[in-house]
């Protein structure tokens, strides 16, 4: 059987992550994953609180290697969210550091602190403060170990679920997507033949650790490639210039906000126009890359960024190959294993690749997820019959390249490469006393893509909340990403004879 970080058997002492001060060779990173996997081995399911720091990538593994599922939470997450997504997921334990203040939300939920530095990890604390013996019942059997051995698709354990992850939807709080071992390992591979992705491969990022993009194609990658990872902590042009190229690094994953910042700083930036030039992969996901930026950052350094298409639910799906001609626009061709249709609204497949017809993109393939935890409802109505409903809508081209051009959910935010459902925060906001009714739309936004527009009516006319207060009250709730960047006041919002809310109204109801 094919390990799923064969670089962890081995151990070497080659590097195999580096945040900050913290750095890791596949021997470090193996005793210190394979310590904590013998202490949460035979646990249910662990949250991992996702900061961008090394313990978060040796929680996952040790997670991973213990087959105990792990479920990322946003570091951020208000108390709503958080609340409703432990109620859901009901881990046995939270993996975090020492150092980390957690909030109060997970005051009940016994903590195993993650070391880095650990052959042994730090023991379970007996100090009163709510750890206590919180490990032991978090720690099983120890039986550490086996998915290492055990990605192979097909086999028993690598439809195990591996990861579940949050992601929103147009309306209710979000859904955990359950992530197998196989699901992760076929589209990792993909990935290898796509970019020819190698152990000699430094990949720079910067990306919250909570997400796919982040976690799964951002630090699993390497590992199971056996090469590296170098996390930025937080995003700044000048940890790029210093990372890439020249500073090690051959590969830069980011959302197209990144990009966008990176193709503003260029003109004054020759470090930056160097690395950029000298990295052999740039590439670009979570949301669409606007074709300005592309031009922007081909001209400046010569080299063209690709873009590759994904989902939380189906990993990755498509991507611009390697060494293609530049296709700004493009989300490129389906990967090795990846089976891709469009449909139109009733479901009938289309054949056309003419460039112009439009339908919705439905995947299969040994990358798409297992389910939504707890919800067997949503996870059939996602499906037609094997294939997944991505809801995301594009047109082929006649050499089969996807070009993406919409979405079909118009309650569905994608700002800063964060998906945000509409419905989540019009609830959110309508929890404020001040707060009469309230819609949510995405607005185009230069720098995130989408911008969240909150349209609130007071509840008294006179004395409207501040924007400040309301977007504070939903990034307690929810999450900081998810607050609104502009709020405008109306007297009523804009419905039709049945009463239905009529969002396309919403401009025109501000001048009326
Ligand atoms: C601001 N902040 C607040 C508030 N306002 N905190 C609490 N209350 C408030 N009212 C804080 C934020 O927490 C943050 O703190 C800082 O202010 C700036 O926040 P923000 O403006 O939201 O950040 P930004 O600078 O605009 O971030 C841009 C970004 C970010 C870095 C590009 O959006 C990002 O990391 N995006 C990546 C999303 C992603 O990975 N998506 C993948 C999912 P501080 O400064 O301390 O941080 S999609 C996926 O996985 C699929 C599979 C795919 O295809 O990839
Ligand atoms: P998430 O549910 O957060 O994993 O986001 C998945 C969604 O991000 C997809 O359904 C697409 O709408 C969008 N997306 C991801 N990559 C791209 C891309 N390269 N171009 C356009 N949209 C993308």
């Amino acid at each position: 059987m094919s390990p799923l970080f064969p670089a962890l058997v081995a151990g070497s002492d080659r590097p195999a992550l580096r945040f900050g001060a913290d750095a890791l060779t596949y021997e470090e990173l193996a005793e210190a994953a394979g310590a904590l996997a013998a202490r949460i081995g035979g646990a249910g399911r662990v949250a991992v609180w996702a900061t961008p720091t090394a313990r978060t990538a040796v929680a996952v593994v040790a997670a991973l290697l213990a087959d105990v599922p792990a479920i990322p939470l946003n570091p951020r997450t208000g108390e709503r969210e958080l609340a409703h997504i432990l109620g859901d997921s009901a881990p046995a334990a939270v993996l975090a550091g020492a150092e980390d203040d957690l909030p109060a939300g997970l005051a009940d939920l016994p903590r195993v602190d993650v070391d880095v530095r650990a052959g042994g990890g730090t023991g379970p604390a007996e100090d009163g403060t709510g750890r206590a013996g919180a490990d032991a019942r978090a720690v099983g059997a120890g039986r550490a170990g086996r998915n290492l051995w055990a990605a192979e698709t097909g086999s028993a354990a690598s439809e195990a679920p591996a990861l579940i992850v949050y992601t929103s939807g147009t309306t209710g709080p979000p859904k955990g997507v359950v992530l197998s071992h196989r699901a992760i390992a076929a589209s990792l591979d993909a990935l290898e033949d796509a970019w020819a992705w190698t152990a000699d491969d430094v990949l720079v990022h910067a990306l919250p650790l909570f997400h796919v993009h982040g976690l799964v194609l951002g630090v699993l990658g390497p590992l199971r490639r056996g090469g590296s990872v170098r996390h930025l902590g937080a995003f700044s042009t000048a940890g790029v210039a210093r990372e890439l190229g020249a500073g090690g690094g051959t590969m830069l994953f980011g959302v197209p906000t990144m990009y966008h910042r990176i193709a503003d700083a260029l003109a004054d930036d020759p470090a930056l126009v160097r690395a950029l030039a000298e990295a052999r992969l740039l590439v670009s996901g979570s949301a669409a890359l606007p074709v300005h930026d592309h031009e922007r950052i081909a001209a400046a350094t010569g080299r063209t960024v690709i873009e590759r298409y994904g989902m939380t639910e189906t990993l990755m799906n498509t991507s611009v190959p390697l060494g293609s001609h530049p296709r700004p626009g493009s989300v490129g061709l389906p990967l090795r294993g990846v089976e891709l249709r469009l449909v139109e609204e009733d479901g009938t497949e289309m054949r056309a690749y003419d460039g112009e017809s439009v339908g919705e993109i439905q995947v299969k393939g040994p990358n798409l997820f297992s389910a939504y935890l707890n919800r067997p409802d949503a996870t059939a109505a996602a499906f037609d019959g094997d294939w997944f409903r991505t809801g995301d809508v594009a047109v082929r081209e006649p050499d089969g390249y996807v070009r993406i051009v919409g979405r079909k959910a118009t309650d569905l935010i994608k700002s800063g490469g964060y998906k945000i459902g509409a419905g989540e925060i019009e609830n959110a906001l309508l929890d404020h006393p001040a707060v009469q009714e309230a819609a949510v739309t995405g607005a185009p936004d230069p720098d995130l893509g989408e911008r969240i527009v909150a349209w609130v009516v007071p509840a008294d006319a006179e004395k409207p909340p501040t924007a400040e207060e309301l977007a504070d009250h939903v990034a307690g709730l929810l999450a900081p990403h998810k607050r609104p960047r502009t709020v405008h006041f109306l007297r009523a919002l804009p419905r039709n004879d049945m009463g239905k809310l009529l969002k396309k109204a919403l401009p025109e109801a501000l001048h009326g």
